[in-house]
């Protein structure tokens, strides 16, 4: 699946590209404008940015040669810089020409009102009436909310959840945790059930640690008597995570019931994936 991110300079695309490729959201803060497109390549996903500056982005080459090999465009709109949005509705209406033109037909357009933890960040609904879409297709996001970037994931893939989350729901009620998320290691989520932005900062930290301290089978966290694990097995060599936060029931319950969920998430993936 190839995702292609453009939008203003200064909109916030490099940042979500380093959160996604460091997990940082230090690192992803701290950006400096693009001069050429960058690339970040996942397992079932590669990401490209064009670059926002007002000389480059209306570029036509840049469009000619990606947008036919995009199935999903995300506009990221900084949603809290309303003095630009004069230029966001212009260069909307150029990347509207350029889908036209170059994307494939089924190729899908994603929108985000991107840094809603600044205060006065224009709504999705705002952002939906600036660029005359419905506002379903725009999600509010910010870097800084980790469940917005679980949902932004989650509507790029695209596909209903719906088998992994009974096997979540599964995992939840014998270990009677309090959520369960189960992804890939570039943070591509399959399914998370319970508070999204715990779930996600969790994950995101295992995933680190998982880059410091290499391989590992199972890894336990007890914090004011509250359990998080993180199991880590593999799916035809690729690394899948099963995040179960506060799970209660006793240690051997929790490994039998993983176990029995790593089977139907096996034969569910290869259904998925088409492996
Ligand atoms: N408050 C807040 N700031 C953000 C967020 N995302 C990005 N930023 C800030 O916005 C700055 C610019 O973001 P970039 O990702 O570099 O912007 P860009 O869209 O890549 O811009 P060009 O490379 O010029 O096209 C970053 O350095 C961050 O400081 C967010 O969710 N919230
Ligand atoms: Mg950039």
């Amino acid at each position: 699946m190839i995702v292609t991110l453009v939008g203003l300079d200064y909109a916030g695309k490099s940042s979500i590209r380093i959160y996604l490729e460091s997990f940082d959201v230090e690192k992803a803060m701290n950006t400096e404008t693009s001069n050429s497109i960058e690339e970040l390549r996942g397992s079932k996903v590669v990401y490209y940015v064009i670059p926002g500056q007002e000389l480059l982005r209306y570029e036509e080459k840049f469009y000619e040669r990606l947008f036919p090999i995009t199935d999903v465009i995300v506009f990221v709109v900084d949603a809290a810089d309303k003095e630009k949005f004069g230029e966001v509705r212009e260069f909307f209406k150029f990347i509207q020409e350029m889908i036209k033109k170059y994307a494939k037909e089924e190729c899908r357009l994603i929108v985000l009102a991107h840094k809603q933890d600044l205060p006065n960040a224009a709504k999705a609904k705002e952002v939906a009436e600036l660029l005359g879409i419905s506002e379903k297709h725009v999600l509010e996001t910010s870097i800084k909310y980790p469940g917005s970037m679980y949902e932004l994931l989650m509507r790029i893939h695209g596909i209903p959840t719906t088998e992994f989350d009974a096997i979540a729901y599964q995992i939840m009620q014998d270990t009677n945790a309090e959520s369960v998320t189960i992804a890939d290691k570039d943070l591509f989520p399959y399914t998370s059930i319970g508070n999204k932005d715990d779930a996600m900062t969790k994950l995101v930290g295992f995933l680190r640690l998982t880059r410091d301290i290499g391989d590992f089978d199972f890894i336990i966290c007890e914090k004011e008597s509250k359990r998080t694990c993180c199991i880590k097995d593999y799916i035809d060599g690729e690394e899948i995570f099963i995040v179960i936060i506060n799970a209660r029931a006793n240690f051997d319950v929790m490994m039998s019931s993983v176990k029995a969920a790593l089977s139907k998430i096996r034969e569910e993936y290869k259904r998925r994936w088409e492996l």
